[in-house]
């Protein structure tokens, strides 16, 4: 059996060149614990004579608690030596140029949206927002779109049940203000909207209307022209001109599209325009007494005027991009040009 001096130097040769916590457990376990050499010695203490256990068991103590203090003092140096070396390894150099950071921009529906809210903000409209989410009874029957209207087919319409659908347009953020019943009214209702049509270089099942509509006491035509005309010329440059197309809407009755004339060319026609010289720019009308009725307002004494403008439509020509995908890729090569 080891002396307890043996058990003592080679602890502490041990300890002295441990590397590492586990290590120094290691040496503890096999020392000091249960099944240690120290524990095993003091095993020996009942063979001896009672005269010399005192002095034994305390010559024991004292080597336990040198072989402790040395356990003690190497854990604290290793512990010091490990966050040095992680301090150095981690070693911060504040004195290196920033990386720059990526700023994000406005994506070009965005500007044009902005750029809309301007000009119709600057006339007096309020702009005014609605779910998404829409009943029925808003998004077709008010609008003067009755049941078995080919716009309701659901091969155009998402349906969420026979009374929900995912808005087709905008204008049940109009229904829903009329039927508020303050008058006047002039406001914009921007947003998405949803229509179940296949992906293609002009068409999405998702895009963004802004409609807008007016609603006074002897509100006519001309009201509707001078607007718009104002609206396109704000929109495109001063020297833009309009032109109105009968056409028909449910909702509106008369209808009509406007175009205005090509600001690539000035209405000479070129590739931009495809030759006409004017590009179609929204759909508009007087609102149809019957939507009137249906939204609680007089027709008798009331009148007024309403448009539709496809956000994309906007920015696909005033950011010359020729393919609708683009804008819902959020590919940032293409998104930073605007
Ligand atoms: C368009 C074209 C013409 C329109 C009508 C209404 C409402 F609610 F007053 F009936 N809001 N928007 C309208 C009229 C929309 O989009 C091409």
């Amino acid at each position: 059996m080891a002396s307890l001096e043996e058990i003592r130097e080679e602890a502490l040769s041990r300890i002295r060149s441990a590397e590492g916590l586990d290590a120094l457990n290691d040496i503890r376990v096999e020392v000091l614990g249960k099944k240690g050499a120290l524990t095993a010695l003091m095993k020996n203490l009942k063979d001896m004579a009672p005269e010399e256990r005192p002095k034994f068991g305390q010559m024991v103590n004292e080597v336990r608690q040198t072989i402790e203090n040395a356990l003690e003092a190497a854990k604290k140096a290793g512990a010091a030596k490990a966050q040095e070396l992680r301090l150095k390894a981690e070693v911060i150099d504040v004195t290196l140029p920033a990386k720059l950071q990526k700023m994000g921009h406005r994506h070009p529906n965005t500007l044009a949206l902005e750029e809309l809210e301007r000009i119709f903000i600057g006339m007096g409209y309020e702009v005014v927002e609605g779910p998404e989410i829409e009943y029925d009874l808003y998004n077709f029957e008010k609008l003067n779109i009755p049941a078995n209207h080919p716009a309701k087919d659901e091969q155009d319409t998402f349906y969420i049940n026979k009374e929900i659908v995912l808005r087709t347009q905008t204008s049940p953020v109009q229904a829903r203000i009329m039927e508020q019943g303050k008058l006047p009214i002039r406001m914009i209702a921007p947003g998405r909207v949803f229509r179940s049509d296949e992906v293609d270089a002009t068409h999405s099942p998702s895009f963004h209307q802004i409609e807008g509509l007016v609603v006074d006491e002897h509100i006519t035509f001309s009201d509707l022209k001078g607007t718009l005309e104002l609206f396109a010329k704000e929109l495109f440059g001063a020297d833009t001109k309009v032109k109105f197309r009968p056409h028909h809407f449910p909702f509106t009755e008369p209808s009509a599209e406007m175009d205005v004339s090509c600001f690539k060319c000035g209405g000479k026609g070129c590739r931009f325009c495809k030759g006409e010289g004017w590009i179609e720019i929204l759909g508009c009308g007087m609102v149809h007494p019957h939507v009137f009725e249906m939204c609680g307002i007089d027709p008798d004494r009331y009148t007024g005027f309403a448009f539709g403008v496809g956000l994309e439509r906007i920015s696909l020509l005033k950011y010359e991009i020729d393919d609708m995908r683009l804008l819902y890729e959020n590919d940032d090569r293409f998104l930073k040009q605007f």
